[in-house]
């Protein structure tokens, strides 16, 4: 069945829902967006996603041609339009049509437009077996150059890093910053354990303030467990007890393996598991 998508004020049908070879997302990958889902009919942390995508714009000077309410909502009827309950929301804000020239004052009016679409779940046995994971050469781009807190169409620096992890033979990778710290991966956020302490890098460490990962947090921290942002390295993951990763694809899943070191039991540990069963209550309650 054909999906229904808002392109620029109205919502088309996706044979329709076009977008102009001179549009500078297209062009220069100039232009910011946001991956969310809803659950049972409901979108999830809504307002944090809109307030990133606004957030992502303003760092670079891009704006958004309606106010956040309104972005709300029009994310709301694009999950009710298509009549869908579970669903995978691209929202994607493209500096718009212009002149060829990296000028983005020749693009006059931004273009706005919000997928609604069924989602693909990873394979229950990833989470039951848990991920396997590899540090790669690609680095995450510094702070300075384009910080990752800006959630741009620019998602090369992550793919070079994913086909690294692919020719290696996993499907997700750990991203070091120029420093030699942990980063995050190409799509999701990470966090170790170690004897019941929970770690992830902080926002200095050059990473995408992920969603899921201040869910987890909050999470963790209203069951009495704590968390600490520190940096990490290599080291620090290969001698943990356990290493998950967040995101709105993944949710919560397990690693085993890093760099060919398994860690802790080799299995998704009991922190991980309780904290996947926390979210899954959450995000269906
Ligand atoms: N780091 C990076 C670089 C990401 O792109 C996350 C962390 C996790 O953030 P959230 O807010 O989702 O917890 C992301 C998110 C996709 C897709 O289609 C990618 C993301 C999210 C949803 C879909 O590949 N990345």
């Amino acid at each position: 069945m054909s999906l229904k998508i808002y392109l620029d004020g109205k919502f088309v049908p996706e044979e329709d829902a076009s977008v102009s070879v001179f549009d500078h997302g297209y062009l220069y990958g100039d232009g910011v967006f946001e991956g969310i889902r809803a659950y049972s009919g409901k979108v999830f942390k809504l307002d944090e996603h809109v307030r990133r995508l606004y957030d992502s714009a303003r760092a670079i000077m891009l704006e958004i041609p309606m106010p956040p309410q309104e972005m709300a909502a029009k994310i709301n009827e694009a999950v009710n339009i298509n009549g869908l309950t579970d669903a995978y929301i691209r929202v994607v804000v493209s500096r718009g049509k212009g002149d060829l020239g990296l000028d983005p004052r020749k693009c006059p009016r931004p273009t706005v437009v919000i997928i609604a679409a069924s989602i693909q779940l990873y394979p229950q046995e990833l989470y039951d077996k848990g991920l396997e994971v590899v540090s790669v050469p690609t680095n995450r781009i510094p702070n300075e150059c384009l910080n990752p807190r800006i959630k741009s169409l620019n998602y090369l620096n992550n793919i070079l890093a994913k086909i690294e992890g692919i020719n290696a033979g996993v499907i997700e990778v750990v991203m070091l910053n120029r420093n030699g710290y942990v980063a995050e991966c190409s799509g999701d956020n990470i966090f170790c354990i170690r004897d019941g302490v929970i770690r992830t890098p902080p926002v200095e460490a050059g990473i995408l303030l992920g969603i899921t990962r201040g869910t987890v947090i909050d999470l963790a921290r209203s069951k009495g467990l704590q968390v600490i942002e520190t940096n990490l390295n290599r080291f620090d993951l290969y001698v943990s007890d356990e290493v998950f990763l967040t995101g709105t694809a993944a949710e919560v899943i397990g690693v085993v393996k890093v760099d060919g070191r398994a860690i802790g039991s080799g299995k998704p540990g009991e922190i991980t598991r309780t904290l996947k069963a926390a979210f899954e209550e959450l995000v269906r309650s």
